[in-house]
């Protein structure tokens, strides 16, 4: 047990991935962590006066923290900007201006938006990618270093913060004015104005520039096809790809590739994947407006644009954009095939279902004696698309409880491949989070391969208590059966699922729901998981353990054929879609709209279960008995 764990008081906008990333890695370091939403300040209070925190730690909060609260606690408030930085648009302007660096502060809040003592910070090297990919992997990153020294710091004694000199030293380094550790350069909110892309004008470069530093919040306002609507999900297109496009000017929509839109620029084109179309004056009453793929939000229209598809099997240099790739490494009989869908945020359409379900039909027909499914960079998947079961409710003849089953059978469609795969090994890599459906998708695979720091959900109970399919109630009890048995693991799955907390790929790991965990290291990734593909794809027991998976699959299949888990869940998933309860509808709807919440859910507010308040014990959650057996414990 940490000797000096603390109660720690996470105050956020939402659970989004930084706080669940910096809740996980506090409660891996021993600390007992609580969360509130800022819901208003009097409740931020109520909860500060519950939990009596020893420290609160704000990592994505937009209003200020009231003065009743910082000044008689410390609370340190995550920037995502260097040292000297800031404002609430810091990452936004580091994209527009093109930075070469960046970093994250942790600051003490004071009366002054980011005006507060400097506790510690952390720089990285900016990459040409989206906000929201920055955010979750360089940010969240950098954040959790910084989070992690600064409670060093606080746990040390050292109750004050870095030395004046120290962060006066820093603030020099940084070209800071203002002397003494009072930051200096606010940069305020981004106008929409400062984003607006002008066609007639603006090359490539500055396009994706402007239209990664909004995503995926609050996007470009632009128009297509003479509606008004917010531009997201940027890529530049190949000389390949515009060559084989109708002809036109900078401006122009001159083809479409899966989800997205292919629009000329001054010196080249870029695609656009997702848009959220403005809901016209007078019409607000007809539904949210759903970020959604380009091609889905103007259906009608894209139909009269070229298709200009790619083949599945590509090399990564040639730069095609495209959301399925398959390339295959490594010689004859020790062969791994890679495939990656790059599904925008994660998530599941029908239409990606299909494509990931024939890309596997397709690809297993292949020599290869690993596949590795390898996700998309940000997410490995969240599950079905909830963005698109949304729109369905506001489309003629349709309904989002038929949307809801459609997916849930076409995902159901991709789990199965995946499972019944067995005359090779299969590998999930998570280079970035899974969550809800997507989380079982990857353990559908024989192994799970995590990158540190990535963040599993494995639970759909916050979804309105969707019970869940993607034959979940067999692949996560087989896992933890490996490891702890079928008396236990039973037990494990009900706490997982039900406990509905983020688990890091560490915890992961511990619980059996991982099988390696890749530590940070300065080669790439790929790199990394790709060797380590090619080891197993050679490695002399391979032959051994794909006959024993196969027997394995068999033995499951006569205990309980698989189509009787699939039509178990889908009974189960059929009255959360078109049952009594609308729970599910309700809470699918708040999510797409980001409609605030009302209050912070119990399972993370801790300090409002009155069992655990003021107790100082930590919260229980799924434990994983010793390997050598139950007797051991004490
Ligand atoms: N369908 C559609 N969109 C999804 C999605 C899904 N299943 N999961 C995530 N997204 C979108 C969010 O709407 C958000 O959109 P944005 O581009 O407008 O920001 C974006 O992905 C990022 O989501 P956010 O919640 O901000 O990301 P996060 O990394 O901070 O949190 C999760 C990740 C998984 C906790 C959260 O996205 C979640 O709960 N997703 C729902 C999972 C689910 O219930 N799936 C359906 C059941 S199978
Ligand atoms: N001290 C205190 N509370 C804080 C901070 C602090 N709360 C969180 C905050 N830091 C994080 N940083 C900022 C910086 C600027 C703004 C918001 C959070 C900001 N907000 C605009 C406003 O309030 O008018 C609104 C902008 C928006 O809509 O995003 O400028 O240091 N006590």
């Amino acid at each position: 047990m940490n000797t000096h764990a603390l109660r720690i008081l996470l105050l956020c906008e939402s659970f989004n991935s930084l706080s669940q990333r910096l809740f996980v890695e506090l409660r891996d370091a021993g600390h007992e962590v609580s969360v509130e939403f800022d819901i208003a300040p009097t409740v931020i209070e109520e909860a500060v006066a519950m939990f009596a925190p020893d420290l609160v730690v704000a990592p994505y909060l937009k209003r200020r923290i009231p003065e009743s609260v910082w000044r008689r606690h410390v609370c340190l408030v995550v920037h995502p900007g260097p040292v000297g930085d800031r404002g609430p648009s810091a990452l936004d302007w580091a994209i527009l201006r093109g930075e070469g660096s960046w970093g994250v502060t942790v600051l003490q809040a004071n009366g002054e938006y980011d005006a507060g003592e400097v506790w510690a910070h952390a720089d990285f090297r900016m990459r040409a990618a989206p906000k929201s990919s920055l955010y979750r992997h360089e940010v969240a990153k950098a954040a959790v270093a910084a989070v992690m020294a600064a409670v060093e710091r606080f746990v040390s004694g050292a109750l004050r913060p870095a030395d004046r000199d120290d962060a006066a030293a820093l603030l020099a380094d940084h070209d800071v004015s203002i002397p003494g550790v009072r930051p200096g350069r606010w940069q305020p909110l981004v106008r929409r104005h400062e984003r607006t892309i002008d066609w007639m004008r603006d090359d490539t470069a500055t396009v994706l520039r402007k239209i990664r530093s909004g995503d995926g919040a609050p996007g470009v306002v632009d128009v297509l096809f003479g509606q008004p609507c917010r531009l997201f999900d940027a890529h530049p297109a190949t000389r390949a790809a515009l060559g084989r496009a109708r002809r036109g000017g900078a401006g122009d929509i001159v083809g479409r590739r899966g989800p997205a839109v292919l629009r000329r620029t001054i010196d080249g084109g870029v695609w656009i994947g997702h848009v959220r179309r403005q809901v016209p004056i007078g019409l607000e009453g007809t539904g949210p407006p759903l970020k959604l793929a380009a091609t889905r939000c103007f259906e009608a229209e894209c139909e009269l644009l070229p298709e200009l598809p790619v083949p599945l099997e590509r090399h990564v240099a040639d730069g095609e954009f495209s959301e399925l790739r398959y390339e295959e490494h490594g010689p004859a009989g020790a062969r791994v095939g890679w495939l990656e869908f790059e599904f925008h945020n994660g998530a599941m359409s029908v239409r990606q279902c299909a494509a990931l379900r024939d890309a596997l039909r397709q690809v297993r027909r292949r020599d290869t004696q690993v596949l590795v499914l390898a996700g998309g960079h940000d997410f490995f998947s969240n599950g079905i698309h909830l963005h698109e079961i949304e729109a369905a409710a506001h489309r003629q003849g349709d309904s989002a409880a038929d949307a809801s089953w459609r997916h849930i059978e076409a995902i159901d469609d991709v789990v199965l491949e995946l499972i019944t795969l067995t005359d090779r090994l299969t590998v999930s890599t998570l280079r970035g989070n899974a969550g809800a459906g997507g989380c079982f998708l990857a353990m559908a695979a024989d192994e799970v391969w995590a990158q540190e720091g990535v963040v599993l959900n494995p639970h759909y109970k916050n979804m309105g208590n969707l019970y869940g399919s993607e034959y979940w109630t067999y692949v996560l009890p087989r896992r933890l059966a490996r490891r702890f048995g079928d008396a236990q693991a039973a037990r494990m799955a009900r706490e997982i699922t039900q406990g509905r907390l983020p688990l890091s790929a560490r915890r992961g790991l511990a619980l059996g729901l991982v099988d390696r965990v890749l530590p940070w290291s300065n080669g790439s990734l790929v790199d990394n998981l790709l060797a380590q593909a090619l080891e197993l794809a050679g490695h002399p027991q391979l032959a051994q353990r794909v006959a024993d998976k196969a027997a394995e699959r068999e033995r499951d299949e006569a205990r309980k054929p698989l189509a009787a888990y699939r039509q178990e869940e889908l009974a189960r998933m059929h009255r959360n879609f078109y049952g009594f309860d609308p729970s599910y509808h309700v809470a699918r709807h708040y999510f797409v709209s980001r409609k605030p919440q009302a209050w912070t859910p119990r399972h993370l507010a801790i300090h409002r279960d009155s069992a655990s308040a003021h107790a100082g014990g930590a919260r229980r959650e799924p434990v994983p008995a010793s390997p050598r057996g139950p007797e051991d414990r004490s």
